[in-house]
């Protein structure tokens, strides 16, 4: 089996510092958080900016800071994310891309998000897809229910998106696909077999998916954007306390774990 891929989301939209006080908020905060999750064995950080308030941003200028900050500490694939929160305007959402990141997300259809309705239309999709192409990055795709793979496929025929594709399964957002294991199967057994896979589980189901997608030959993303805890009711320490449990459960599964560059090549990245 390839090595396993750790994607770290350090901060997300929606968490806040009252719900996790150690969540990186600063481009600091956040370079030193991913430098300490590359050394706990991530090979790729999915950012979000937050303001000097700590609200969510997708401003270019503070994506840039982080970016530059990252890549002055460390290797590690920066990917931003164009999902950014449920009141952003596509425009907003699109700014991290003119970075011409090697990566960044690309959600693939509309949601229920909790309370809220996570809007991505067939405009925004192609919209996003195209300029992600002009600037070569390669996006993950962001997939929250099962029909969201057609999309991304549709995105494929139109010659938007290049295959091999690289999915990222976000599994138990209160509205969406749940996290149980039977979905996860199915939404693995529903990509193309070129393509790459990761899994995203949200709150309690971060650990079981992950663990479940280390033997199926998937990878895993873990961090406070998903999930705040260690253990049921015990707040986790860091991002890389995360990234550190999910690299030893996969090396005691007969796992290695990816480098930045190695996880690159799997990536099919430029
Ligand atoms: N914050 C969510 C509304 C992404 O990063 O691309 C969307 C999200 C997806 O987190
Ligand atoms: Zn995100």
């Amino acid at each position: 089996m390839e090595k396993l891929i750790i994607t770290a989301a350090l901060t997300g939209a929606e968490t806040t510092r009252d719900l996790q006080p150690n969540l990186p908020l600063t481009p600091d905060e956040l370079a030193e958080a991913a430098y300490e999750c590359y050394k706990a064995g991530a090979s790729i950080v999915h950012v979000h900016a937050r303001d000097k308030d700590g609200n969510p941003t997708q401003d270019y200028e503070v994506y840039k800071e982080i970016k530059e900050k990252i890549e002055a500490k460390c290797n590690i694939i920066f990917q931003p994310s164009t999902g950014g929160a449920v009141h952003h305007s596509p425009e907003e959402r699109l700014q991290p891309v003119e970075l011409s990141p090697e990566m960044a997300t690309l959600s693939t259809g509309t949601c229920n998000f909790g309370p809220d309705v996570f809007m991505n239309t067939q405009e925004y999709m192609d919209k996003f897809a195209s300029m992600m192409k002009e600037k070569g990055v390669k996006p993950e795709v962001e997939v929250f229910e099962r029909g969201m793979i057609n999309n991304a496929m549709r995105l494929v025929k139109k010659g938007l998106v290049e295959e091999p594709l690289h999915f990222d399964f976000v599994m138990g957002v209160p509205g969406a696909i749940t996290g149980e294991l039977r979905d996860l199967i199915y939404m693995k057994e529903s990509i193309p077999e070129n393509a790459t896979w990761t899994v995203a589980g949200i709150g309690r189901y971060e650990l079981p998916l992950g663990v479940a997608a280390i033997t199926l030959g998937g990878h895993v993303r873990v961090g406070f954007e998903d999930n705040i805890y260690y253990n049921k009711g015990e707040i986790a320490e860091s991002n890389a306390q995360l990234v550190e449990r999910i690299a030893r459960v996969s090396r005691e599964l007969g796992r290695e774990v990816a480098t930045p560059d190695e996880a690159r090549k799997i990536l099919n990245l430029k």
